[in-house]
């Protein structure tokens, strides 16, 4: 079935984001929460905005102890439906992150396009940005640059020399015109969709109302994700590329060269990780 109108997708195409029709379930909703927090509890030592691999039980060099449950969304035949439309029908999991801000010290996100973090070839993802708390302008809610992907190439980024933001690169202010940005506002539940071009952020949380969301990352698997970028701390946290696990999620890898082996170990065998 169809998930996106035309004038979504083409809203898409256009302006490097939609905001989908389509929307989770008070209970699911409630159920990612609860996850969540039980995440947040079980890794005290990382920052709630930094929760990379949410999706998965093993801490591994990353560091952060997740939870299945998100994987199970990242699986939701509904949203690959919606990526499916954007991206082709060839489709591969290669990331999930949780960016939880909290009342009054929730963290920036500094301008950025997702492409200069990520070693993938050719430069091709879509994130589903899903709001598990409301998402307004008051908590920091994600923020776009419309329209800012239609080059499909990357910007020069500065190194922000800053403790208190999530990442720390980002777009050198020439590249584009501020006062264009477009505040995505969502209800829990709701979910926005974003092309790895877009120059896109997110202010502090300087209010007294949490702000989480979770971000699936798809990429099509016509291209190739490139393992021999190995552990990568260039965003300010650890990412480890080169163990990072893939689901082909529909149809076929195209490049005959993605290794869903890898990182998998975990999802074989009962876990002992977690706390
Ligand atoms: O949640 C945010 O404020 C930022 C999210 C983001 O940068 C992303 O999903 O790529």
């Amino acid at each position: 079935m169809s998930q996106l109108s035309s004038a979504e997708i083409e809203h898409y195409r256009q302006d490097g984001y939609v905001v989908p029709e389509f929307r989770l379930s008070a209970p699911r909703v409630k159920k990612l929460r609860m996850a969540l927090d039980a995440v947040i509890m079980a890794n005290p030592e990382t920052r709630p905005e930094q929760l990379v691999s949410v999706h998965t039980e093993e801490s591994g060099a990353e560091g952060v102890v997740g939870d299945k449950v998100f994987l199970e969304l990242a699986r939701n035949p509904q949203i690959l439906d919606m990526v499916e439309q954007l991206i082709g029908p060839d489709i591969v999991l290669w990331g999930c992150q949780a960016f939880c801000k909290p009342p009054g010290d929730g963290m920036e996100v500094p301008w950025h396009q997702d492409g200069h973090y990520w070693p993938i070839k050719p430069l091709a993802t879509c994130t589903v940005w899903i709001a598990i708390d409301d998402s307004v302008t008051e908590n920091g809610c994600l923020r776009v640059i419309p329209r800012s992907h239609q080059e499909q190439r990357l910007h020069a980024h500065l190194k922000e020399d800053r403790t208190d933001v999530v990442l720390n690169q980002r777009v050198r202010d020439d590249y584009f015109d501020r006062s264009a940005a477009v505040d995505i506002e969502l209800n829990a539940g709701q979910m926005s969709l974003h092309d790895v071009y877009l120059i896109h952020g997110s202010n502090p949380n300087r209010s007294t109302r949490r702000r989480a969301g979770l971000a699936i990352r798809y990429m099509p698997a016509t291209s190739f994700f490139d393992r021999s970028a190995g552990l990568d701390a260039s965003a300010g946290y650890k990412v480890d590329f080169s163990n990072r696990p893939l689901w082909l999620l529909r149809g076929e890898d195209r490049t005959g060269r993605n290794d869903f082996g890898v990182g998998h170990d975990q999802f074989a065998q009962p876990s002992n990780s977690r706390k």
